[in-house]
């Protein structure tokens, strides 16, 4: 049993913010700060999850601010302050607004919490990911992007549903940066460790594959008001578990690459071992050419933002 109480701060305490501030509460985990610009906001999701403590007899603190100073040795930082996307509008048109958000808040929460773990929601989450390392002078070991977890789990919960059989035992595997360049890989996606193409024929997969690749516009459209929460709180929760109880699960996530892959300097998402230091490691897998083609298209739609940055805020 740890003597310490672990602390994450969550930076935005809007839907995804929200409901993952109720998900590490929830799972007993950890203290959770919940911090945003508008005030009284996180005071009064914070209070109202506090109240719900009884009921899910977990004793940990839930705690609303608008100063960074309660934020402070924090063991991770989620960061999902930011714009989110309305019906038709990409993610791409929130580049130059979020960007402005995030070097904000993460320059603020690293003086805070230099040794923490730093998770970034923030959409376009890759470019986001380069603009949070920059801000916070961290390792790339410390700034991690959650969208592959996301994208994975969607994939998981249709290739399970097609085939009427447990999510448990459905694997996917998921490359690429968030967004319509990202990678589904299907040759390493399993059911009980039968690869997907023994089990569906390739147009299925590929059916599959677009619904993946477009499963963030999906909720967009029928909520009509803002986009997913649910599954994204989940899957930052997932991270959070791994880092905590130092697991080392092997999760999709955003990272710089430095030559992995053949990219380098670039935010893309790979495979990682997940632990107590973040990024423990990179696990490379050999491509097919096609394969290949599609994370170095992907890697490039990540530049193009990266450039685009750097023009507007050199
Ligand atoms: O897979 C993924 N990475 C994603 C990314 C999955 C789901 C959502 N994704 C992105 O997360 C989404 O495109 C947005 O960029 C963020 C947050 O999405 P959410 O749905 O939570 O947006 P909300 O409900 O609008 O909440 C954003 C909150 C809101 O309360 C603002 O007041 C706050 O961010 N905000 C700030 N907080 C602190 N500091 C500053 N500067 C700030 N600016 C806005």
């Amino acid at each position: 049993m740890g003597l310490c109480r672990r602390k994450i701060t969550v930076i935005g305490a809007g839907n995804v913010g929200a409901t993952t501030a109720q998900r590490i509460a929830e799972a007993g985990v950890a203290d959770v700060v919940v911090i945003d610009v508008v005030e009284g906001l996180p005071q009064g999701k914070a209070l109202d999850l506090a109240e719900a403590a009884p009921l899910h007899d977990h004793d940990n603190m839930v705690k609303g601010t608008n100063d960074y100073a309660d934020t402070a040795a924090s063991d991770v930082v989620v960061v999902t302050a930011g714009l989110a996307r309305q019906p038709g509008m990409s993610r791409d048109d929130l580049l130059l607004k979020n960007q402005a958000i995030v070097r904000s808040v993460v320059t603020q929460a690293a003086e805070q919490s230099p040794e923490a773990i730093f998770i970034i929601v923030t959409n376009p989450l890759d470019a986001m990911v380069h603009v949070a390392l920059e801000a916070s002078g961290f390792p790339r070991e410390r700034v991690i992007g959650m969208a592959g977890v996301l994208d994975s789990a969607r994939f998981r919960s249709f290739i399970a549903a097609e085939l009427n059989v447990s999510v448990t035992d459905v694997s996917a595997f998921v490359l690429g940066g968030h967004g319509d360049t990202m990678v589904p890989l299907p040759r390493l996606s399993t059911v009980a460790g039968i690869p997907l193409p023994e089990l569906l024929s390739a147009e299925k997969i590929e059916q599959l594959v677009t619904r993946t690749r477009n499963g963030g516009a999906e909720v967009v459209a029928l909520l009509k008001t803002g986009s997913a929460f649910y599954a994204p709180a989940s899957s930052v929760l997932h991270m959070v578990d791994s880092i905590l109880n130092d697991r080392h699960r092997v999760l999709p996530c955003a990272v710089l690459l430095r030559g992995e892959f053949g990219i380098d300097g670039l935010v893309v998402g790979v495979p990682i071992v997940v632990g107590a230091g973040g990024m423990e490691r990179i696990i490379q897998v050999k491509l097919t050419p096609e394969e290949q083609a599609a994370l170095q298209t992907s890697a490039g739609s990540v530049r193009s933002l990266v450039d685009t940055m750097k023009a507007a805020h050199p």
